[in-house]
């Protein structure tokens, strides 16, 4: 059975580059030149472009660790940058960050060590988790960061929740939930939508559409035109923005963050892009979609493009490019050398933190646990 097309997506199910709508909000054009106004100064786009190229060099690095079986999993943001850090920018230090899956990087920008970032990708006996969490789902307590969740929109229930106790304890915080476009077709998304737009809570729902959701376009995810107009339904304004514009993210984030800490309530703000890479280390894409569509998405790269402002400016160049290729490749060799012979966490942890003191059952457990180790594959443990 041949699948419906719907209008707004007319290339199997997806917008390609050459098909965006002309009244998307944009500041910088694909060439790198202004059309609308932004509220960063030039050192501050530079400083965004820096943390944006690092993103892009350690997400790389951490394929190639998947790759070569020293990681388990990770998820990139690869080609989203523009959307992630537009997005972070706009916030105070002190404002939460509830992440989808490709906003780990804001951790990073937030100040979380490379080396606390690793340790949880490896889950050894330095993470915080204990190897119990999923790989790349890096802990953000003292940055105002919430761990992500794998199950999809299960966070945006979360970020109402935070941001109900913000409001109540008058904290001036803003809180921004980050979704992808296929956690717009939850229950969660509907839930956490209407209680933050009833209660006027202090949030920016910022919706990453990067066109799939694995396997499933976004065009077979819903039958309206755009996903801002779902918040209309809420009550709540809704805007949708160049993606791979750093300037423009960044100005709608915002706009968002002040009208919510104004006491003007919750946003949604839609950053339409694509993912130009595998859904995570663990899927193929070219088994279900058009990869000339991805091709043609790569030319709008968001950190080429802030480049071509930046090198008009005379802030980048080929040489700043490959200095902070050489000093990135240094500072994530230097990190994964010191952590990688971390060894794992102690057996016993499998049984800790459940009770305030383990109890004899588990102890028992653990003992049973320990006596099949030492003739099993946790030898060494
Ligand atoms: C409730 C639930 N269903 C399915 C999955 C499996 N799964 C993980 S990520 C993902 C796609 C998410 O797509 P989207 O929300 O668009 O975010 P993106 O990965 O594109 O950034 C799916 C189906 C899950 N984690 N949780
Ligand atoms: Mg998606």
């Amino acid at each position: 059975m041949s699948s419906p097309t719907h209008p707004s997506y007319p290339a199997e199910n997806v917008c390609p580059p050459e098909d965006l709508p002309d009244d998307l909000f944009r500041i910088l054009a694909p060439d790198g030149t202004l059309v609308g106004q932004t509220s960063l100064a030039d050192p501050e786009i530079a400083d965004l472009h820096r943390t944006m190229v690092r993103q892009r060099l350690i997400d790389n690095r951490m394929l190639q660790l998947q790759r070569q079986g020293r990681i388990g999993f990770y998820g990139a943001c690869t080609g989203q940058e523009g959307a992630v850090f537009g997005a972070a920018a706009a916030l105070r230090p002190t404002d939460w960050v509830v992440p989808a899956l490709r906003e780990g990087g804001i951790l990073l920008y937030r100040g979380l060590s490379l080396a606390v970032f690793f340790d949880q990708l490896l889950g050894n006996a330095s993470d915080i988790t204990q190897g119990r969490q999923m790989p790349c789902h890096p802990p953000g307590h003292d940055f105002h960061y919430i761990t992500m969740s794998s199950v999809i929109a299960n966070q945006i229930p979360q970020a109402t929740g935070l941001a109900l106790a913000g409001q109540r304890r008058k904290d001036g915080r803003v809180t921004m939930c980050f979704m992808g476009d296929g956690a717009t077709s939850e229950g969660d998304f509907h839930t956490g939508l209407n209680v933050a737009s009833v209660q006027q809570l202090p949030m920016v729902f910022l919706c990453q559409n990067n066109q799939w959701s694995i396997s499933v376009p976004v065009g077979l995810q819903t039958a309206a035109s755009t996903l801002a107009v779902k918040a209309k339904g809420y009550g709540m304004p809704g805007r949708r923005v160049d993606g791979n514009d750093l300037l423009a993210v960044h100005q709608a984030a915002s706009e968002a963050a002040d009208l919510a800490r104004s006491g003007g309530g919750p946003s949604f703000v839609e950053c339409l892009t694509y993912r130009v890479g595998p859904h995570t280390t663990s899927d193929d894409p070219t088994r279900y979609r058009d990869e000339g569509v991805t091709e043609r998405w790569k030319g709008l790269d968001p950190i080429v493009r802030t480049g071509l402002y930046l090198e008009a400016r005379g802030l980048w160049s080929e040489a700043h490019a490959e200095a902070l290729r050489v000093e990135t490749d240094q500072q994530i060799r230097a990190t994964w050398a010191e952590v990688e012979n971390t060894p794992p966490p102690p057996l016993r942890s499998i049984f800790e933190d459940v009770f305030a003191q383990i109890t004899p059952q588990l102890e028992e457990q653990h003992a049973s646990l320990e006596r099949r180790a030492l003739k099993g594959p946790f030898r060494g443990h």
